[in-house]
């Protein structure tokens, strides 16, 4: 037998059309579950169902028609396959008919059928009527030449046929690509005597077993999968297009509830601000830029400012390119739908799809802002990647792009393949993976080869400067990663040279002029006959035969060299010195043992209390000795 297809179907239609009474006569269960529902005898919140077909297992999600609750119907239709959109033969097209229908459209739904309910209360000749008024009703729409059934949910009639239609529709709808990462949007969140907390939802991508971890989103935490529901069973693993339930453990109940998502653990990031291609409904008012919306995404509402990126004024009916900036942080990726409600009166206005989130800030000014947006729609693979890479010129890596893109790793890595084959990128690092436009790569190479050329030109005596210091000047921003192949790339190109930490250009040395390699020789020299009681710095540098500055200049020389020692500012020792005096430390162990008292120390050295106490810390850091109370170790 064929594995069953999975898929979920919604209602949608005015208030007290006879959705519910339809998924009942269809599935042999009322989805109304809450007291008042049945009290009021209207649907309130979400209601679900199962029925299987040949070879297909529709979920249903029931939702509400009554004006007040659409924010629950917008939490159930988010993740539907197809609509069953219901439509009382009696009562033809009314404004929730409308408003479901716009919210289908704006979510892109991508298909569904229409039943025309209580056929039983109309002769045939107003069915006919209401038939012509629907099809004419969704003409140009996702709905043009979908099946319109007539039924009634009191009699039965016409359920075999609407059934069949389900099929069909199901069928016309492709397999869902389980190797998507694991996303399910809560609609529902409660505990269970002896399990703990429970989630459902509509499993929108990927799939999901028992004993994985997930992570639960905006609040980041950690949950392990300890059971999963599935169609009312039992299941080790849940897929896309199943309702499910899972049952969490390490997370409290009041830590869950609609509208979080639980999403594959340690590769996504949530946003308050996200880049989208919006679309105004054409019986809108017109929109103003700035203005203030309800936003609702999978089961999540939230309250959201709208910056127009490139008008001021959305006209009804038209699309723009827009950043949300939301009030609380949200778990989306690009291609993801969303419904835009005014935000009072709350009415539908609108809805659009995600292009890039988290998105860097406003560009409303950035000639670049537009044509990144307009790359991001057409939605193409290796154009999205490059120009994902382009738009941040300091580099950008593994972790960024899978939350940007939603793309698998093994998608990010080959798109990025291409395009460095292509030449357009420059892959920094494989492991982790870095990239960057080829245009920002060379620019940085370009930058570092300037800053070299400059510290050479300021400091002629010095042989190169250190990289960290070239980071900084040349790189500072950008990724670790984008300075050390700009940088590799001139040691390739044999441009440049690396010491250790020191670049220079290739080929540099440092040319002393002969007065100066005798003043160097001078410095080392009374240094050295000092001994340790080391002369005032500036009095050995006054007596030489070039100026103060050069003459500092050949002194950072010396210490760079470590001919010279550097315990303090004004206290240099000549390395000989410093041997000398560990050889006296060693003779002074042997005589008297390894405690050393300052005062001991003073006299073994013959140098003053100035500097007795810095040349011991100097000691000390170089581990010659160790200080224990007030006195010094011998190592
Ligand atoms: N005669 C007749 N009555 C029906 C039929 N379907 C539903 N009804 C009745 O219409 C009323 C509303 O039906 P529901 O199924 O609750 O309508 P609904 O669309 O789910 O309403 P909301 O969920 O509140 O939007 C109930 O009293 C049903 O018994 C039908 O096919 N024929
Ligand atoms: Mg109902």
């Amino acid at each position: 037998m064929a594995p069953l297809k999975h898929f979920i179907a919604g209602t949608a239609g005015h208030i007290d059309h006879g959705k519910s009474a339809l998924v009942e006569a269809l599935t042999g269960t009322h989805p109304d579950r809450l007291e008042e529902e049945k009290r009021r005898g209207i649907t309130i919140d979400l209601g679900f169902a199962f029925l299987d077909l040949e070879g297909v297992r529709l979920g249903f999600v029931d939702v509400p028609g009554h004006e007040k609750f659409v924010r629950n119907m917008l939490a159930g239709v988010g993740g539907i396959d197809l609509v069953l959109l219901v439509i009382a033969a009696d009562e033809s097209i009314k404004p929730q008919t409308r408003e479901h229908f716009d919210i289908c459209r704006l979510l892109e739904i991508p298909r569904g059928l229409i039943a025309l309910t209580k056929s039983d209360l109309v002769d045939p000749d107003v069915l006919g009527l209401v038939r012509l008024e629907v099809e004419d009703f969704v003409r140009g729409s996702f709905l043009d030449g979908a099946p319109v059934v007539g039924v009634s949910a009191k009699t039965g009639e016409g359920l075999g046929e609407l059934k069949q239609q389900l099929l069909n529709v199901a069928n016309s709808a492709p397999e869902k690509d389980l190797s998507r990462y694991f996303r399910l949007p809560i609609d529902r969140a409660f505990t269970m005597k002896g399990f703990g907390t429970v989630v459902t939802g509509t499993l929108m991508s990927g799939s999901i077993q028992v004993e994985e971890e997930v992570e639960l989103f905006p609040s980041r935490k950690r949950a392990r999968v300890r059971g999963l529901h599935s169609g009312g069973k039992p299941v080790d693993r849940a897929r896309a297009g199943q309702r499910t339930a899972v049952n969490l453990a390490g997370i409290e109940l009041e830590d869950a509830h609609r509208g979080m998502v639980l999403a594959a653990p340690g590769l996504f990031a949530t946003t308050q601000r996200l880049d989208a291609r919006i679309t105004l409904l054409g019986n809108a008012k017109p929109l103003k830029n700035r203005a203030r919306l309800h936003f609702h995404q999978g089961t999540s509402e939230t309250i959201t400012d709208v910056r127009l990126l490139d008008r001021e004024k959305l006209s009804p009916g038209e699309s723009a390119f827009a950043q949300l900036r939301l009030q609380e942080p949200i778990l989306v990726l690009p291609g993801d739908r969303f419904i835009l409600r005014q935000f009072s009166p709350v009415i539908t206005i609108g809805g659009g799809m995600v292009l890039d989130a988290p998105a860097p800030r406003q560009r409303r000014n950035d000639a670049g802002t537009i044509p990144f947006l307009k790359v991001l729609t057409r939605g193409e693979r290796e154009e999205m990647l490059a120009a994902i890479a382009q738009a941040d010129p300091r580099g950008i890596d593994l972790a960024m792009l899978l939350a940007r893109t939603g793309w698998l790793e093994s998608e990010v890595r080959e798109t990025a393949r291409k395009l460095a084959a292509a030449g357009r990128i420059r892959i920094l690092s494989e492991q982790p993976l870095v990239i960057a436009s080829s245009a920002a790569f060379l620019e940085c190479v370009q930058r570092v080869q300037n800053e070299i050329e400059k510290f050479h030109a300021a400091n002629p005596l010095v042989p190169g400067i250190s990289k960290e210091e070239l980071r900084g000047r040349s790189a500072g921003a950008a990724r670790v990663e984008l300075f050390r192949s700009a940088l590799d790339e001139l040691i390739l190109s044999k441009q440049a040279a690396a010491a250790g930490e020191l670049v220079q250009r290739a080929g540099r040395e440092i040319a002393l002029l002969d007065e100066e390699i005798r003043a160097k020789e001078q410095i080392a020299r009374e240094f050295e006959r000092a001994g340790l009681s080391v002369p005032p710095i500036q009095e050995v540098l006054a007596k030489l035969p070039v100026e103060s500055k050069r003459a500092q200049k050949l002194l950072q020389l010396l210490l760079r060299e470590k001919v010279l020692l550097k315990v303090t500012d004004d206290l240099i020792f000549h390395r000989t010195a410093l041997a000398h005096l560990k050889g006296l430390l060693a003779n002074y162990q042997k005589q008297h043992g390894e405690r050393l008292q300052i005062a001991a120390f003073k006299e073994l050295t013959g140098i003053s209390r100035k500097y007795a106490i810095p040349l011991l810390e100097f000691l000390d850091r170089e581990r010659v000795t160790r200080r224990v109370g007030d006195e010094r170790v011998i190592l």
